[in-house]
């Protein structure tokens, strides 16, 4: 399992933007049997229980989300033993257009030092022109009542899904998102599961390169959207940061975080 851990450069990437896209992570042949599945998608299962007993076995889905490659990231985020939470085979009719979309899923979620993870499955090859799920990258730290964005549009730093079958987004539940036209006469499917865990995030990655210059990078990327705010969404990922890698000091660039806790009374 080791082998499958994300990275600490990854973890930061992943507190940064709230988001990580892999490419070929669920073979093109499971991908064919998944997609024939999410054609017959069942409703909730016993929310809240442990995944593990309650994802089903003998199934295209449940083979894939336990491949070694898929439990490795859970794992890395949540923990070994997640809970189930949601998931939902999400359908964008060939020939639909959608409008304004954006919202942040689930409840209003204001936890500190917590985050619920997603995993979107893309089944079968999603170009552009299928209008593959947006995110706004970094967005999860900022809470909002689930649909009152919606009237946001085109905001700087969007990204979309746009990639292979067998591709895979992991992203914490808070960052906004939607769903986009689907110009072509195919249907488009994204699988997507909720996971919430069980324990504390801390460790929880493969720790080897926590010293590595591209982690502060990484904590420090502007995704186009943030401008004078960049440095109050960076103190809100070292925050973060330092819950998730034990590190209880760790401060970047100019030590925002310092200047807020340096107490002279306390000094
Ligand atoms: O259909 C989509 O691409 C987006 C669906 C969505 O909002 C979600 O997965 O929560
Ligand atoms: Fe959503």
């Amino acid at each position: 399992m080791s082998e499958h851990l994300l990275s600490a450069t990854q973890m930061a990437q992943f507190v940064a933007s709230g988001y990580l896209k892999f490419e070929d992570m669920v073979p093109r042949d499971l991908c064919e049997a998944c997609l024939d599945e999410m054609q017959n998608n069942r409703g909730y299962l016993a929310v809240g229980t442990p995944f593990e007993t309650t994802w089903p076995k003998g199934t295209a889905l449940g083979q894939a989300f336990r491949l070694p490659q898929v439990q490795g990231l859970i794992q890395s985020l949540v923990g070994p033993d997640p809970l189930y939470d949601h998931h939902a085979a999400h359908l964008v009719k060939g020939g639909v257009m959608k409008g304004p979309d954006m919202h942040q899923d689930s409840v209003i979620d204001f936890r500190e030092n917590y985050y619920d993870i997603q995993l979107s499955l893309f089944p079968a090859d999603t170009p552009d022109e299928m209008g593959g799920t947006f995110l706004i990258p970094g967005t999860q730290f900022r809470n909002v009542r689930t649909s009152e964005i919606t009237m946001y549009q085109h905001m700087r730093g969007k990204i979309w899904a746009n990639c292979t079958a067998g591709t895979m987004y992991v992203w914490n539940t808070r960052v906004w998102h939607g769903a986009r036209s689907n110009h072509t006469e195919k249907d488009r499917y994204m699988y997507k599961l909720r996971l919430n865990p069980t324990q504390p995030q801390t460790r929880l990655f493969d720790m080897t390169d926590l010293d590595n210059a591209d982690v502060a990078k990484a904590l420090s990327h502007n995704h186009g959207w943030e401008g004078n705010e960049h440095r109050y969404e960076l103190m809100r990922r070292v925050q973060l940061w330092r819950f998730v890698s034990d590190q209880p000091d760790y401060d970047i660039g100019e030590r925002f975080l310092r200047r807020r806790e340096y107490n002279p009374a306390a000094a």
